[in-house]
């Protein structure tokens, strides 16, 4: 197989690049993965458009990265245990991942990061943002950097997934099994990324209850710091979803959210999630 130079365009100062001149359901070349895993290591997301993938080759292609993990809160595509389903109906007002986060954090070795890919999207919005905690790691003071250092903080599916969260998802078959979120996972407020070595937060509005050794009450504050401090614009990207298009970010360095502004149309996206390792 041959390889096309991969062109890197980015779409905004810190992070995410689209990458162009690849066809992702024939060239998983070694030297195509190489550029993809050293492009996501420094932009945090990568999209790419116009793909023509079938399940088979969606799978294929997460599978370049890493062992597949099997989503245990999200219905699967049919006949596809490896395939989430991320769907909203046009009578659906709830959409997944609508408040910052991300991914997995709940785990112990939290998922590398997901490729997600756009079957239909709606005439107009939804939209997804993502945000780079390299870039909101880097512009705090050397003091609060120093303080963020000796931190670690604990995050929880339960408020969100669990049987306590009622969430009407559970309730119209997008999400289920709140009896696997019973696990909290303990990881550093500031990680070294696995790959790339970058300092990152990692803290997030999602799934972080409260550093270890304090209470929810005395985290509240030094988190709501931290997290307005990271939903900077500047620090975040935008991508404007048309069919075809798949995106791949990073859990370890970036955060995402999708914008829930399209009610009355449909917006149905496969997601594949690939494994990743211990952070420290
Ligand atoms: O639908 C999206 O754009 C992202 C949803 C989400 O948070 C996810 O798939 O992890
Ligand atoms: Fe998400």
């Amino acid at each position: 197989m041959t390889s096309n130079t991969i062109e890197v365009r980015p779409i905004a100062g810190a992070v995410g690049a689209e990458l162009h001149n690849v066809d992702l359901a024939h060239d998983l070349s070694d030297a195509t993965i190489a550029a993809i895993r050293a492009s996501l290591g420094q932009w945090g997301v990568v999209f790419f458009r116009d793909q023509a993938l079938s399940e088979a080759n969606h799978i294929a292609l997460a599978e370049r990265f890493g062992k597949i993990n099997i989503n245990r809160f999200f219905r699967a595509v049919d006949g596809w245990p490896q395939i989430a389903e991320v769907r909203k109906e046009p009578e659906q007002k709830t959409n997944i991942g609508g408040g910052w986060h991300t991914d997995h954090s709940y785990d112990q070795i939290p998922a590398l990061g997901s490729l997600l890919y756009a079957r239909e999207v709606p005439d107009y919005g939804g939209d997804t943002v993502f945000a780079s905690m390299y870039a909101a790691y880097d512009a705090l003071s050397d003091g609060l950097k120093r303080t963020l250092e000796t931190l670690r903080a604990v995050h929880s599916s339960r408020h969100v997934f669990g049987k306590a969260a009622q969430r009407t998802e559970s309730q119209d078959g997008r999400l289920g099994n709140p009896d696997a979120a019973t696990q909290d996972a303990v990881h550093p407020v500031v990680i070294h990324h696995p790959e790339t070595g970058r300092r990152a937060l990692y803290v997030n509005p999602g799934f972080t209850t409260h550093f270890e050794g304090w209470t929810a009450d005395e985290s509240r504050g030094l988190l709501e710091t931290l997290y307005r401090h990271a939903m900077r614009p500047e620090f975040s990207c935008r991508f404007n979803w048309r069919p075809g298009s798949l995106a791949f970010w990073d859990n370890r360095s970036t955060w995402h959210l999708a914008i829930n502004d399209y009610h009355g149309q449909r917006r149905l996206m496969h997601r594949i999630t690939v494994e990743g390792v211990a952070l420290h």
